[in-house]
């Protein structure tokens, strides 16, 4: 059974939580094909976000896909999302298999270079339900990837995101802990991640 492949991953979260990491979960070859895919099918954009009262763009380029059924509210819009493309369907359909959910929604995130990156944040909202499962899957150039402990803001677990590899966080994760891209001034290669949500 394919499972029995990936059954030496380990959590990366020290405690109140599951961030479950499984590298090469996408093949080489299929990674590689999902980035020109995913690069060349989607209508990426860049969107301004509200910040302290003020819009400023946001540093990546982004897009948001699902089940038309299921419209997402993000700082007090609601947005419908485009349908899902082949690919993200296939991608999906994989990581279900292991996540033990259907997944109703993806933001997709595009980092040019190491210049673009997300700030500190949980996926916390709502709609998402008590203890979200969260499957961020990732193609293109590694890029560090941070959990901080949300109440002291000190602990802070780092691991590196690899072309292919698949990110599960679930159970208490949202609550305790924030997480982040940070900068990565040195690495010039694009990278592509997607967060699959189940949006109840
Ligand atoms: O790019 C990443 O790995 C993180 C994306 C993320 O946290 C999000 O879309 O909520
Ligand atoms: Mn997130």
């Amino acid at each position: 059974m394919q499972q029995s492949l990936f059954n030496r991953v380990q959590n990366i979260l020290p405690y109140k939580g599951e961030a479950i990491f499984y590298p090469g979960f996408f093949s080489a070859a299929e990674s590689d094909e999902y980035l020109i895919r995913l690069t060349n099918e989607i209508n990426w954009k860049q969107e301004p976000i509200k910040m302290f009262g003020k819009e400023v763009m946001q540093p990546r380029l982004t897009a948001w896909h699902g089940d038309a059924a299921k419209p997402y509210s993000y700082s007090g819009i609601t947005m419908q999302p485009q349908n899902w493309t082949n690919a993200l369907l296939e991608i999906k359909e994989k990581i279900e298999l292991i996540a033990g959910v259907s997944f109703t929604s993806a933001l997709l995130n595009f980092y040019r270079d190491g210049k673009d990156s997300m700030g500190w944040h949980r996926d916390n909202e709502k709609e998402l339900g008590l203890n979200p499962v969260i499957g961020s899957v990732s193609f293109g150039a590694e890029r560090p990837f941070q959990f901080r402990n949300y109440a002291n803001k000190e602990e802070v677990v780092s691991i590196n995101l690899t072309h292919g590899s698949f990110l599960l966080m679930k159970g208490e994760t949202q609550h305790y802990w924030e997480h982040r891209l940070p900068k990565a001034n040195k690495i010039n290669g694009k990278r592509i991640n997607i967060t699959f949500r189940a949006i109840l």
